[in-house]
C-alpha cells in the first residue's frame, strides 16, 4: 500500500506528557487543513483494544515475558494493517502514542527481553512502516510517576505502573540512547511547563516540516 501521509510517534516514561503533546501535535497540522488521525498502542483497532486490555488488567492471570511481547507486537501488526497503513495511503497524518520503541525500552531494556527477537517481530509486524519522527519527551522518572500518580488519583495501578522505579529508570536511558543512534528521534524536555514544552515541541514541526509550517493558519477541521 502506497504511503503518502506523515507518520508521528510519542515517546517516553509514563506520565512524561505523551497524551498531553498528541494533542499539541494534532493541531499543528489540524490549524493548516491537513486531515489528522490520533491513536494509541497498544490498541488502536477494536481487537488490538482487546488485547490492551490484557496487557494492562493488573488482577487477570499473570503474563509470561514472552506471551506479553508477543501480545504487544499482535496487538502491533492489527494496528498497522487496519488503521496505520490505510491511514497514510489516505494522505493523512497519522499520529500514534507510542509504537515499537516502547517495545525496545520496556520489554527490551525493562524486562532484559531479546532484542534481536523484538526486531524480528518489530519487521513481521511493521511491514516496511517506519515513523517519519519520534517525540522523546524525557523527564526524570520520579516527576514522571509523581504527574501519573497525580492524575490517577484512587483508580487502580496498570501492570506496567506496578513496577518499581529501577524498572522505569532502564527504560528512560534505553530511550535516550535510542535517540542518540536514531536521527529520526528528537528529544524534548517534558520536565519544563506544559506551556514549554509545546513550544519546543512546535519548533521540531516547523523545522521537520517547513513547507506545512508555512500553510496559512485556519478554521480547518482535521
Ligand atoms: N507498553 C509496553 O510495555 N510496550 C509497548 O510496546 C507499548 C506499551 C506500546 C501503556 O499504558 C503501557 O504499555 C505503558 C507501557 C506499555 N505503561 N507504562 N508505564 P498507558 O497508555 O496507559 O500509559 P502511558 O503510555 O505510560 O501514558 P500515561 O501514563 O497516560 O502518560 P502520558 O500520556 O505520557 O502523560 P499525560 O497523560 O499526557 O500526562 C500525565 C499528567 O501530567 C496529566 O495530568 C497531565 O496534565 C500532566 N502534564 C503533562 N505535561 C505536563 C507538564 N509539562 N507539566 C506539568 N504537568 C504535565
Amino acid at each position: 500500500m502506497k504511503q503518502a501521509g506523515i507518520f508521528i510517534t510519542l515517546e517516553g516514561v509514563e506520565g512524561a506528557g505523551k497524551s498531553t503533546a498528541v494533542a499539541s501535535v494534532a493541531a499543528f497540522f489540524s490549524q493548516r487543513g491537513l486531515q489528522v488521525e490520533c491513536s494509541r498502542e497498544p490498541g488502536g483497532t477494536p481487537t488490538a483494544e482487546t488485547i490492551r486490555h490484557i496487557l494492562l488488567n493488573p488482577t487477570a492471570e499473570a503474563l509470561a515475558e514472552p506471551a506479553e511481547l508477543m501480545l504487544l507486537f499482535a496487538a502491533r501488526a492489527q494496528h498497522v494493517a487496519h488503521r496505520i497503513k490505510p491511514a497514510l495511503a489516505a494522505g493523512k497524518i497519522m499520529i500514534c502514542d507510542r509504537f515499537t520503541d516502547s517495545s525496545r525500552a520496556y520489554q527490551g531494556a525493562g524486562r532484559g527481553m531479546d532484542r534481536a527477537l523484538i526486531e524480528i517481530l518489530a519487521k513481521a509486524a511493521e511491514q516496511g512502516l517506519e515513523p517519519h519522527l519520534t517525540l522523546l519527551l524525557d523527564l526524570p522518572v520520579a516527576a514522571g510517576l509523581a504527574r501519573a500518580a497525580a492524575r490517577r488519583g484512587l483508580t487502580l495501578r496498570d501492570r506496567f505502573e506496578r513496577e518499581p522505579a529501577e524498572f522505569f529508570e532502564r527504560i528512560r536511558a534505553e530511550f535516550l540512547q535510542l535517540a542518540a543512534q536514531t536521527p529520526r528521534i528528537v528529544i524534548i524536555n517534558a520536565a519544563k511547563p506544559l506551556a514549554e514544552v509545546q513550544a519546543q515541541i512546535h519548533a521540531v514541526l516547523q523545522a521537520k516540516f517547513p513547507k506545512i509550517a508555512a500553510r496559512p493558519l485556519g478554521e480547518h477541521h482535521g
